[in-house]
């Protein structure tokens, strides 16, 4: 085994080698960007090795960099995790160069399966079940549509070079075939620099179904079983579970089977994933599973096939790699029970799962115990930048059968606490609730379908959520003012009370709060006894330094989690998360119609600035473009005024809510 090893990678997958490292007495290596100088990789690893700035291209994908970091501290070997450069040949090789291990595959298997025509050809040649299809060399249009018309409507056309559904066309009908292939190619030249394409039969309901594989440098070679996939969005992701729900135990055998003759035709070595699809038209058959490509590292979703077989594929991987044989061999693995993860992400599914940045404010996970597992890279106080995947945690639950699992999902996501960013995870509770999901009627195109289910209009506070969040927001202030009090050395100061919130006061007041852009106000009046009336409710509050409230509306008793970073109250009831925006009384006075600075809507890149300081502009007139989630935003003026400053140069990255444009109204 090694003694040292160097993890190129970040988040929650770096801290998941460590912790397997650390169990075996591994020492550890971390590397990290100028944004991660504080993550809680860097914290956990043994060293650490700056590597550059805060983009990927210029830090985490820098082979050189990475090589040098192993060779200055020692490092035997490189573990890539997922991502970054962990399917690239050109890493493997480097290692190699450098005398280090790559804990992954050798290069030329990486390369086997990095053009899905070749690999598609290799695989049948292996005896892998194909989707029918052509993946030949000739791309002659009026041969393409010849084999497309002998396959028969509808096919697909795919990018020989693609992934992740990119040059991907379906054509349902021979007069479309030819402006489908030209759009393909274009695509696929585009995106990958090949317009080569290959034609398959389309499948209408589709099902990803995956197998875990593990070669040794021995030439053994065993299968984990399978993760079913299937729901994704925009070919991300979302849940994934383990075993497949409804899988024959001879389709398990013969998928597996299928998985081992790929990874041995291409001298597999270490942990990697064939992706089949199954076509689920009529069920799950041990006849229609078809594969698609292979993925040759560790994947983010491996932790639901360690909580079926009670194995750790890190160890696996390392062991491996230190050329040790397979753990176990194919007979010592067994399945017990059933595991799920779901993808917790810093993004708004109302706002079309645009990611959201911004400092973890409040991140509480349910507790973790032989039933639960958090893989997590973040605590509470860390700030999710736009600079990388926008992945706040994966949560994974096991228990005996389906059933079980789902129900310790969803309490486990009513039980996550996370204030700051926009999450999904009350979008994921939902999934996981929804009774299509409980009976196990999954494809790809579950999301899609169950889209009203599934995103719902936001709902508006009632009172009792009202009242919760008027008593949350004078508890925080009579804080405030009590430690400003004590701070100032002199608790009788006016000083202590400039916050507008008078305490003991028998005065009428409203909070003003914004929800969802609907302002919403409470009545609150302060009693001489002590307490309050919200609404019309006598009430009573206490606030700890957890950030727990405990209220009491007029002998309702109730508990709320509470975070108030600057303006932006989040309150946490029963598991349902609600944010407001605080209308800061006095503040609200000096800003009427006022336009003090342009803010960036939304995390994203300056692409283009169109104005400078001192400029005279015309309300609506452009000033900068902004580019986020491949789109381009054009950021105007709000009203007539003059540039005070532009805070944001081209190239650069910016926050959600940061003052792009300093602007002075035209009195
Ligand atoms: C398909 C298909 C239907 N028929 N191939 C999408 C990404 C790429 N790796 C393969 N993909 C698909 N290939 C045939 N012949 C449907 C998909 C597909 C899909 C596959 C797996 C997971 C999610 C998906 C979402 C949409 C489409």
């Amino acid at each position: 085994m090694f003694d040292k090893i160097l993890i190129a990678n970040r988040g929650e997958i770096a801290c998941r080698v460590i912790d397997t490292c650390r169990r075996l007495g591994v020492r550890t290596v971390a590397v990290y960007s100028d944004a991660d100088a504080e993550a809680r990789h860097v914290a956990l690893a043994d060293e650490a090795v700056h590597i550059g700035p805060a983009p990927a291209r210029d830090s985490y994908l820098v082979i050189d960099r990475i090589i040098a970091a192993a060779r200055r501290t020692g490092a035997q070997a490189i573990h890539p995790g997922y991502g970054f450069l962990s399917e690239k040949a050109e890493m493997a090789r480097a290692c190699a160069a450098a005398g280090l291990v790559f804990i992954g595959p050798p290069a030329s298997a990486i390369e086997a399966m990095g053009l899905k025509g070749a690999a598609k050809a290799l695989m049948q040649q292996a005896q892998v079940p194909v989707v029918p299809g052509y993946h030949g060399d000739d791309q002659d249009p009026g041969m393409l549509a010849a084999k497309a018309a002998e396959i028969g409507w509808p096919v697909l056309i795919k990018a020989v070079a693609g992934g992740g559904g990119k040059g991907m066309r379906r054509v349902d009908a021979a007069e479309d075939f030819a402006a489908a292939l030209a759009g393909a190619q274009r695509e696929a030249a585009a995106s990958f620099g090949d317009d080569k394409v290959l034609i398959e039969k389309y499948l209408v309901k589709p099902r990803h179904i995956e197998i875990q594989v593990f070669g040794d440098t021995r030439g053994n070679a065993v299968y984990l079983f399978e993760r079913d996939c299937s729901v994704q969005r925009r070919h991300q992701k979302v849940l994934e579970e383990a075993p497949a729900p409804d899988m024959p135990a001879e389709m398990r055998a013969r998928m597996g089977e299928a998985a081992v003759a790929a990874a041995k035709a291409i001298g597999y070595v270490g942990a990697g994933t064939v992706e089949f699809i199954a076509d689920v038209a009529d069920g799950l058959r041990a006849d229609r599973f078809y594969f698609m490509e292979m993925n040759t590292r560790l994947q983010v979703e491996h932790p639901v096939t360690e909580m079926i077989t009670g194995q750790d594929l890190v160890e696996w991987q390392l062991r491996v790699a230190a050329g040790e044989a397979l753990p176990l061999t194919q007979g010592q693995l067994a399945i017990d029970g059933h595991a799920i993860e779901a993808r917790v992400y810093a993004e708004d599914p109302a706002r079309n799962f645009l990611p959201s940045t911004g400092r973890l404010a409040r991140l509480r996970p349910p507790s973790t115990d032989a039933h639960v597992r958090i893989d997590t890279g973040v605590r509470e106080g860390d700030t999710v930048t736009p600079f990388y995947d926008p992945m706040i945690a994966k949560l994974i639950v096991w228990d005996r059968d389906r059933q079980g699992a789902l129900r310790r999902m969803a309490a486990a996501l009513q039980n996550y606490e996370i204030a700051g960013p926009t999450t999904n995870v009350a979008f994921l509770r939902r999934l996981c609730l929804h009774p299509a999901f409980a009976a196990g009627d999954l494809d790809t195109g579950f999301i899609e379908r169950h889209r009203a289910d599934l995103l719902p209009d936001s709902e508006a506070p009632s009172d009792t959520i009202l009242a919760l969040a008027a008593l949350a927001v004078v508890k925080e202030r009579e804080q405030a003012a009590r430690e400003a009090a004590a701070a100032s050395g002199d608790p009788g100061s006016p000083w202590a009370r400039t916050d507008g919130w008078r305490l003991n006061d028998e005065g009428h007041d409203v909070v003003r709060l914004v929800h969802g852009g609907t302002p919403v106000a409470m009545a609150l009046r302060y009693r001489k006894q002590g307490g309050y009336v919200v609404g019309d409710l006598a009430a009573s509050a206490t606030l700890d330094s957890a950030g727990t409230l405990e209220a009491d509306l007029g002998g309702l008793r109730l508990r709320a989690a509470v975070a108030l970073a600057g303006s932006d109250l989040t309150l946490i009831v029963q598991g349902v998360t609600w944010r407001f925006t605080l209308v800061d009384p006095f503040a609200a006075e000096d800003d009427e119609g006022g336009h003090g600075g342009v803010t960036s809507p939304m995390p994203g890149k300056v692409i283009q600035v169109l104005a400078q300081a001192g400029d005279a502009v015309a309300k609506g007139q452009p000033l900068l473009i902004l580019e986020a989630m491949k789109m381009e935003h054009t950021i105007a003026a709000p009203v007539d005024g003059r540039i005070a400053a532009i805070n944001a140069a081209v190239g650069e990255q910016v926050n959600e809510g940061v003052v792009l444009v300093a602007f002075e109204e035209d009195a």
